[in-house]
């Protein structure tokens, strides 16, 4: 893309709530490995430094009332749809006040009155939920979409197949964002398939198929729009696969000495959100001031979030089995 050229498609204040959603990721994750790190919270953390452009320029796409779901790498996903750090964070401390009530933790975050159907551990599980939610938005007859975010390595599995196949064959508003990010675990994508185009194996569905630059957020912004306009008109579902990379390890803890120095190198030379932020500059939407301005709200911001989460109740053990359950009479009502 021409760094000059001012975008039509998107306003000042749209591309400026887009850098700062993908700083607000960027600061959550480098928060949330420090406070693992320390020992402040437990459990087992994917973080997603270097991919903040995929879920961002996705969900600038999206209206409120529309759906994600997402991974175990999930945090970035989340945030971009609207989620509030002080509810995240205290979701992986434990608390009561997370978005789970401190049950899900950070692979299972879900909030319904956003449209985050949720996270998800099992990889690919996303994929078989997000077709469900379409067909119920085809059913019910609305114009909402759903997007389901997933990585490289569920593309591999039978529920991506199973989803794509009865995405097509139903015609559901669906978009599939693949975040490919070269690696599932410690395997390289590019030797988990004879075939790894997966717009083209997309296409073998009737699915129409893109591959994007996934450090580029306008181009995924606008992949996302295409489809999305497409998905609201009737016209049914899109694959999307979005070429990106994870800065750092698969978990927190993990050395990734099988990620080549000299590649990393590269990717984080193609960081999307230095390159926002040097497009901004030259477009005059932004100032050096005005940048370290949001540095800063952004920084106090995670910080209030981290402080509200810490000072947040403990669940009382008898609450253990709570919502673990949601019963349905058989009209769909919850007793
Ligand atoms: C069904 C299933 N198989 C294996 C695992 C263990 N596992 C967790 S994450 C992961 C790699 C997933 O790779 P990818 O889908 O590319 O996502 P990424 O971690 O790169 O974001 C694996 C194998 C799992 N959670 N679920
Ligand atoms: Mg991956």
């Amino acid at each position: 893309m021409n760094d000059r050229k001012i975008p039509e498609d998107l306003t000042k204040d749209q591309l400026l709530a887009m850098y700062r959603r993908m700083r607000l990721i960027r600061g959550f994750e480098d928060t949330a490995q420090r406070l693992f790190e320390n020992g402040e919270i437990g459990g087992f953390l994917h973080l997603s430094q270097g991919q903040e452009a995929v879920p961002v320029g996705t969900c600038t796409a999206l209206r409120p009332d529309d759906y994600i779901t997402s991974t175990h790498r999930g945090h970035g996903d989340v945030l971009a749809k609207g989620c509030e750090p002080k509810y995240m964070f205290a979701e992986l401390y434990g608390r009561t006040t997370g978005y789970c009530k401190g049950k899900g933790g950070s692979m299972h975050i879900a909030d319904f009155s956003q449209g985050i159907i949720g996270a998800n551990g099992i990889v690919s599980g996303g994929l078989p939920i997000i077709t469900g939610v379409g067909l119920s938005i085809k059913m019910r007859g609305t114009d909402q979409v759903a997007v389901c975010f997933f990585g490289d390595g569920a593309t591999a599995e039978g529920g991506f197949h199973e989803a794509l196949n009865l995405a097509s064959l139903w015609q559901i508003p669906v978009i599939f964002v693949c975040q490919n990010n070269l690696y599932g675990l410690s395997q390289p994508f590019s030797e988990t398939a004879y075939d790894c185009d997966l717009a083209q194996r997309a296409r073998t569905y009737h699915i129409p198929g893109e591959c994007v630059d996934g450090m580029d957020a306008i181009a995924v912004y606008r992949s996302v729009k295409e489809a999305v306009d497409r998905a609201r008109s009737g016209g049914g579902p899109t694959f999307i696969e979005a070429k990106t990379y994870r800065f750092l390890g698969h978990y927190v803890g993990d050395p990734a000495l099988y990620m080549p120095p000299e590649e990393r190198k590269a990717w984080r030379e193609k960081d999307a959100i230095a390159k926002l932020g040097t497009q901004l500059r030259a477009w005059d939407y932004l100032t050096e001031e005005e940048d370290e301005a949001m540095a800063a709200s952004v920084q106090a911001e995670l910080e209030q979030g981290v402080e509200y989460a810490r000072s947040s109740p403990i669940p009382a053990p008898e609450e253990a089995l709570d919502d673990v359950y949601v019963h349905f009479d058989y009209a769909g009502n919850p007793r």
